[in-house]
Parts: C-alpha cells; structure tokens; sequence
C-alpha cells in the first residue's frame, strides 16, 4: 500500500463523463502534475485543498488533453482512506486512456481490480462484508437484491457478526480468568454463564444460516422451471414472461433441445427462467439428451410451472415421471383460445380441458394463452406471490452469502464442541479452545482474521478502478 495506484472507474465507451481516480501516497504531486487551473498552463495551486472541485485542463507538455474538474479528497477522508484524487473527464475511451498513461508515466501504478475497496477495507474503514456488498451493488440484478446490499454495505452484518464475537470474547476472558487464577475462580460461575451465552450465539448463528437458505435466491433469482409435454407452449410461455423473443417456437414438436436459460425480474423479484424439451418417449438421440437436461433443471427448480393444452390426458404415472413430488408447481393450462372467445364463451366443437391425476387437485391451476397474451399478468402474479409471499423481510433484514453461511456452520461446529465440553465438565483449557476457534471463525466473515486466499478470491470479482 505504499505505492500510489490510479484506474479509469466508469465503464469504457462514450458517455457523459468519465472518471479516473488515483489513491495512495502520491497521488496529490501526480495530479497536481498533469494539471493547469487555464488553458495557457497556470500551475495547479500548490496545495490543492480537500473535497474541493477544481475547474481546468489536463496537459502532456504544451497539449491540452482534455477540460476536465479536478476533486482531491485527503484521507482519512476519502473511499480509501488514503489521499485520493478523482477527475471528471469528457468520457471517451482515448481520451480517458491518454490521462491514465499520463499519470502512469508520473509515476502512479495501474491499480489490481478491486484495489481501492481493497485499500478500504484494510485501512479498515470498511470490514469485508461491506467490501463484498459493493459487488453486491455493482451485479445487482433486482430491486431486492440492491436493498440487500444497501444495507450489508451500511455494515448491519457487520455490526450483528460483531456482537456474536463480542460475547465469545467476553466468555472467553473469563474463561481464561479460571485457568490463571484458578483459586479467586471459584465465585465465577463460568459454566451456567458460558452456556447461556453459547445457547444465545448458537441461535443466532442457525437463525443467520436460515436467513441464508430462506432470501439467498433473492440475490441470485428464484429458479423456475418451464416443463410438459411437447408442443404445448413452453417456449411462448418463456418468450412472454421474459416479453422478448428467445425460445424458438414453432409447429413443430421437439423444436427445443437444449433448456434455454434467461433471468428476469418480476415485481421487483429476480427470476431465472429455463425452458425447457419437451417430455415424452423418443428415439432422437439429441431429444433425448435433452429431456433428460430437462428433468435435471426441474430437480433444481424452486417453482415449475407444468404446462398442459386442453385435450391433454395425463395419467398418475406419466405426471410422477415428469415432476418430482416434492415441488412447489403451478399448473398452466395454455392455448385456452381454442376452448373459449375473448368473452368468455365456449366455442362449439372445443377440445376437452386437461384430465389430470388427483394428486394435482390442490396444486394453483391457471388458464392462459401465450400466443395471445391471455391469463399471462395473473400467471405472474401467482409466481411472485407463491414464491416471496413467506417472506417477510424488515429493511434492515440481512442475507448471509455462501461464504458468510460456510463460516456460520464451522462457527457452530465449534460451539457445539464447546457446549459438550462445558457439559462434560472438560478443563477449561479445552474449553478455551474451542471459544478461539469460534471467534476466529466469525472473523473471517468481518475480515478480521481472514485469510490472504480469501481476500484474494473476493476482490479479484472486482473490476478494475473500484
Ligand atoms: N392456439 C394457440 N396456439 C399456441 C398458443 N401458445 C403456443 N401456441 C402454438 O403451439 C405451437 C408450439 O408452441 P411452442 O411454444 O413451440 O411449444 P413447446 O414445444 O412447448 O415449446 C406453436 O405453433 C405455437 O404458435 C396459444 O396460446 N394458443
Ligand atoms: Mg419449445
């Protein structure tokens, strides 16, 4: 960290502005360097003063680069943390590339991705679940998945992962109390009180991991599958709800083969929708791979949406080898055009509505038409509500990611050790051990006692320039 980087950190293109920015220590001299207050070249001021917007030009020598709006921020005050300055371009890729080779000739280095909220977090102005919270926000695909991140980056994880760490650290000094001074010990009852507490951070630990299994598709989209038999409507039915045509769909059964994926966002909720090959006996080799593609990414799905036209006649059997019995389904009746007119009204000579096993009675059963857009908007709002309806989120609600969860359940290993060793009435010692594995372990969640790979695997996600 001794080294000054700089990065252009808006993305390439043309566009209305363009930043660059350069943290570290020399990031000052660099910038006051390259830039004159006017056009005939009068030197920067020479001490350029904190959070304050300069107006001028950025020069090699005699030539004007670019007018641009000069803002130094001295740390601590600053993302960093360290003295940073950030210039306001005319975004253009040229021209954003010639003051970021300028600067890297006055000695600035082109900074690793992710190195400035590297730099952040270890100066410590941010702990490292605010510092993947703004990858969160960068990838945020969904309004939700944004609140989450909002709020993980304001640091509530943090501060929650903080209080858990204190009370071990608590329990932990008193333990430690005991086995140094075992005679004035004997007053404090480190067992009863050790207990409690680990029964207090135990639940916390699972009601965090449940927090995890309950909201974590609400950062990466709730799974659903598209499934029937062929030639039902499957692939009208993604291309609506995705409203653009993806799947390919025609006449013909057995049009698509491999499942087609696409996220989108539904009410705010972030979906991923596959499409998927039609299922029934067939000897085509490429059919058949796919169907059983297919029956993989229904094994997957939080919610499949079982396709059916009217006329169609499934028997218990044939219905159990399409879907596994455990899934949330909505049944979808489609081309329901061809049974009623706009009105309402039956037509005369209409094809029979699905015949169904019973075990599909209570299962949500709608009628739509993909080809004419009839039934889709109800459609959607079964899917939101039957997937999020449980959900009942406070704005500070937090989701533990994958990382965080793995960390959570070794954190629990080590505290049911510790519940057994109290138990047991093991040596303190022992005891000891398994409260520093534990605090260690909720450490790595914050960055406190994270390790150099972990650090690396998390802010080589980044891009360059954040
Ligand atoms: N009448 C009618 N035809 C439809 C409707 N939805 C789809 N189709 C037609 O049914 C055929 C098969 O559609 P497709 O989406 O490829 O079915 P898939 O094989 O299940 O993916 C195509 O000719 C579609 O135009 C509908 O709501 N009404
Ligand atoms: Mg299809």
């Amino acid at each position: 960290m001794n080294d000054t980087i700089a990065a252009i950190a808006t993305p390439y293109g043309s566009g209305g502005i363009g930043i660059i920015r350069i943290s570290g220590p020399e990031a000052m001299d660099i910038a006051a360097q390259i830039f004159s207050r006017t056009r005939t070249g009068k030197a920067a001021p020479g001490h350029l003063a904190s959070h304050r917007v300069y107006h001028g030009y950025v020069r090699d020598k005699a030539d004007i680069i670019d007018e641009v709006l000069l803002i130094p921020m001295h740390g601590p005050k600053s993302y960093t943390a360290e003295d940073v300055v950030e210039i306001q371009a005319h975004s253009g890729t040229i021209v954003l590339k010639q003051i970021l080779e300028l600067l890297l000739s006055k000695g600035a280095r082109l900074s690793e991705p992710g190195e400035f909220t590297k730099r952040a977090f270890l100066h410590q102005r941010i702990d490292l679940t605010q510092a993947e919270a703004v990858a969160d926000i960068i990838n945020a695909r969904s309004v939700s998945a944004l609140k989450f991140a909002a709020s993980q980056n304001m640091g509530v994880l943090k501060e929650q992962i903080q209080i858990l760490r204190d009370k071990l650290i608590h329990l932990l000094s008193s333990v430690e109390v005991c086995i140094d001074f075992p005679d004035d010990a004997a007053d404090l009852d480190v067992t009863a009180q050790g207990a409690q507490i680990l029964d207090t951070v135990i639940t916390q630990c699972k009601a965090f991991i449940q927090q995890h299994e309950d909201a974590c598709f609400l950062k990466e989209g709730i799974r659903i599958a598209i499934c029937g038999k062929p030639n039902v409507g499957k692939s009208s039915l993604m291309n609506r709800l995705l409203t653009r045509e993806k799947s390919i769909v025609t006449a013909m059964p057995g049009t698509t083969r491999d499942p087609i994926q696409e996220a989108v966002n539904m009410n705010g909720v972030p979906f991923v929708i596959t499409d998927t090959a039609g299922i029934h006996d067939t000897d085509d080799l490429v059919e058949i791979i796919g169907i059983e593609r297919a029956k993989d990414h229904i094994k997957d799905a939080d919610l499949v949406l079982f396709m059916m036209e009217p006329g169609t006649v499934l028997s218990d059997k044939e219905f159990e080898k399409m879907v596994p019995a455990d899934k949330k389904i909505i049944l979808v009746t489609n081309k329901i055009d061809l049974v009623q007119d706009p009105e309402g009204k039956e037509k005369p000579g209409r094809p029979p509505m699905p015949k169904l096993p019973d075990a599909c009675n209570d299962m949500p059963n709608l009628q739509i038409s993909a080809l004419h857009d009839l039934g889709i908007k109800q459609l959607r709002e079964k899917i939101v509500y039957l997937c999020v309806r449980d959900l009942t989120m406070e704005d500070s609600a937090v989701i533990p990611n994958l990382r965080h969860k793995n960390a959570l359940v070794q954190t629990l290993g080590f505290l049911a050790s510790a519940k057994e060793n109290i138990k047991n009435r093991e040596p303190e010692e022992t005891l000891a051990i398994d409260l520093k594995n534990s605090i260690d372990s909720l450490g790595t969640i914050t960055g406190e006692t994270a390790s150099v790979d972990i650090l690396d695997t998390i802010f080589n996600n980044f891009c360059i320039g954040k």
